[in-house]
C-alpha cells in the first residue's frame, strides 16, 4: 500500500493568513491595510458587516496556536506578515519595532516547538497609503515591496528558510483590480487587473533575485510563490473542448507560471488579448509586455511553485462571449461547476478529489517537473465540531495526491491544510469556517476547540498513512 504512505521526509503543515487570524489591526503603531479600510466602510461589503479587527486575536494569542500546532504534530507553520504592522506607511523609512517583535516572537516559540516557518510575505494586505498612490497597478510600488521584502529577509531570514513572495496574485490583481471581488474592489477587468500582474511578477522576480544573490548564501533558505487555481477539466472528449481546458489552464496559472518558469506570458494569452484588443480600437494590447531584458530577468525566478487548490470547474469551447465576466479568455471557454457536484458550504467549493491528481501532473508536465508544495486546501462547513465532511475531504484529495507521487512520479515536497483554525473569510466574513480548530468568536478570550478532523490530521501525522495500516 505504498500509495497510502507518505514518504518520511514529506513535510506536513497548516495555513493561516495574516489579517484573516492576527486582529489588533490598529495596535502597537499598526498602519492601516486595504482590509482594514474595506471593512470599515459604510456600507460594508462583508457578510454581517464583519471585520478583521480582533479575528482571532493571535496577536495576543500566538503562544496558543504555537501549542494547538505542536499537539497537531506539524512540520511547518505557513503564516504571513503583515506589511504595515512592519513598515506601517508602506515605506521603509520608519520600521515599526513592535510589528517586527511580534513576528520574532512567533517565530522563536516555532522554533523553540520544532515547527518550521514557512512565510507568506504579502497575503493581501496592502498598506493603504500605498493604495492611495494606485496600489498594484502603479509600478512604483515594485520598489516599494522589494524594500519590505529586504528588511524581511535582514531581520528574520536567520531564523526562517521557507518564503512565498506573494499568496495568490491572481486574487490580488483579477478579483482585486479586475472584478472588484477583494479589496480594493476596483472594477477594470482585462486593464488594471494586467497592470497589477505585470509589476506583481517583476516585484516576485526582483525580490527572489535579491534573495538569491545578497540573502541565500549566508541564510541558505529557499523561496517560492503560491498560485491559485482550480482544475479545469475538458466537459468533454472533443478536441475542441480539451484546447478550451487548456486555454483556462493557460489564463489562471499560465498568467503567473509561465513567465516564472519561461520569462514570458503563456503565448494563447498574448495572441487571444492582442486581436481582442485590435477589434476594440486599442493601438497597442491591453496585455502589458516585457522587454527582453526582463524575461531574462524574470525566468527562473523559483525554488518551488507552491499552489492553493479547492475545487475543479467543467469546460467547453464556445464562441459566445460570457457577458457576466468579460474576461478576455471568455471569448473561447466556458467553464462551470456542474449543480450535482458534492458541495462544501462555500457555494463555490465543489469537492472534486480527482482535480488534485491531474493538476500536480498537469504542473509537472508544463513546467518542466517543479518542486511543488500544496501550500492550501481545505473544506468550509458552518462550524460543527463533528465534521466528518472535512475529514472526508482530507482523506480524499490527499490520497489523490499521493497517486500523483507514486504513479506519475510528480515531485510534491509539502502540503498545508487550510486552515490551522476557523477565521476571517473574506467577502464571507466568519459565516464560513476552515479550520481544524473552532474558534468561539462570541467569547472575549476567543476560545479555540479541537474539531474531530484535528485528532485526524494529527493521527496522519504520526502515522503518514492515510489507511488503517499501511
Ligand atoms: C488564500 C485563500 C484563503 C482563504 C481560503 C478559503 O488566498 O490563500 O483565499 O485566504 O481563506 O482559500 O477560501
Amino acid at each position: 500500500l505504498n500509495n497510502k504512505r507518505f514518504p518520511d521526509d514529506f513535510k506536513f503543515g497548516v495555513a493561516t493568513a495574516s489579517y484573516q487570524v492576527e486582529g489588533a489591526w490598529n495596535e502597537d503603531g499598526k498602519g492601516e491595510n486595504v482590509w482594514d479600510q474595506v471593512t470599515h466602510r459604510v456600507p460594508s461589503p462583508i457578510v454581517n458587516n464583519d471585520t478583521g479587527d480582533v479575528a482571532c486575536d493571535s496577536y495576543h494569542k500566538y503562544k496558543e496556536d504555537v501549542a494547538m500546532l505542536k499537539d497537531l504534530g506539524v512540520d511547518f507553520y505557513r503564516f504571513s506578515i503583515s506589511w504595515s504592522r512592519i513598515l506601517p506607511t508602506g515605506f521603509d523609512n520608519k520600521i515599526n519595532e513592535a510589528g517586527l517583535q511580534y513576528y520574532k516572537n512567533l517565530v522563536k516559540e516555532l522554533r523553540a516547538n520544532g515547527i518550521e516557518p514557512l512565510v507568506t510575505l504579502y497575503h493581501w494586505d496592502l498598506p493603504q497609503p500605498l493604495q492611495d498612490i494606485g496600489g498594484w497597478p502603479n509600478e512604483i510600488i515594485i520598489d516599494k515591496y522589494v524594500d519590505y521584502a529586504r528588511v524581511l529577509f535582514r531581520e528574520l531570514g536567520d531564523e526562517v528558510k521557507y518564503w512565498l513572495t506573494f499568496n495568490e496574485p491572481k486574487q490580488t490583481c483579477n478579483a482585486g483590480y479586475g472584478l472588484a471581488q477583494k479589496a480594493p474592489f476596483i472594477t477594470s477587468p482585462g486593464m488594471a487587473d494586467y497592470l497589477c500582474t505585470h509589476n506583481v511578477l517583476r516585484a516576485h522576480a526582483k525580490t527572489w533575485r535579491l534573495y538569491d544573490e545578497q540573502f541565500r548564501k549566508d541564510q541558505k533558505g529557499t523561496i517560492g510563490i503560491t498560485l491559485d487555481i482550480q482544475w479545469y477539466e475538458p466537459s468533454s472528449n472533443s478536441t475542441a473542448d480539451i484546447e478550451a481546458a487548456e486555454t483556462k489552464m493557460q489564463f489562471a496559472l499560465g498568467w503567473y507560471a509561465n513567465p516564472i518558469v519561461y520569462g514570458d506570458y503563456p503565448s494563447i494569452m498574448q495572441s487571444n488579448i492582442a486581436r481582442r484588443s485590435a477589434q476594440e480600437g486599442f493601438k497597442e494590447s491591453r496585455l502589458p509586455q516585457f522587454t527582453e531584458e526582463e524575461k531574462k530577468y524574470m525566468k527562473g525566478t523559483y525554488d518551488f511553485l507552491g499552489v492553493n487548490l479547492y475545487t475543479a470547474s467543467l469546460v467547453r469551447a464556445t464562441d459566445e462571449p460570457n457577458p457576466s465576466m468579460g474576461l478576455d479568455e471568455d471569448s473561447e471557454v466556458l467553464a462551470w461547476q456542474p449543480d450535482d457536484w458534492e458541495t462544501a458550504f462555500s457555494s463555490w467549493l465543489k469537492v472534486v478529489p480527482w482535480g488534485m491528481r491531474k493538476l500536480v501532473t498537469w504542473m509537472k508536465n508544463t513546467y518542466d517537473n517543479p518542486k511543488i508544495m500544496i501550500t492550501e486546501n481545505g473544506y468550509s462547513d458552518s462550524g460543527t465540531l463533528e465534521d466528518d465532511g472535512r475529514i472526508s475531504y482530507y482523506e480524499r484529495y490527499l490520497s489523490s495526491l499521493r497517486d500523483a507521487m507514486e504513479f506519475d512520479e510528480v515531485d510534491v515536497i509539502g502540503y498545508a491544510a487550510w486552515s490551522l483554525m476557523d477565521n476571517f473569510e473574506w467577502l464571507a466574513g466568519y459565516s464560513e469556517k476552515f479550520g481544524l480548530y473552532h474558534v468561539d468568536f462570541n467569547s472575549p478570550n476567543r476560545e479555540r476547540t479541537a474539531k474531530k478532523s484535528a485528532l485526524w490530521y494529527k493521527n496522519l501525522l504520526e502515522t503518514r498513512c492515510l489507511v488503517e495500516e499501511c
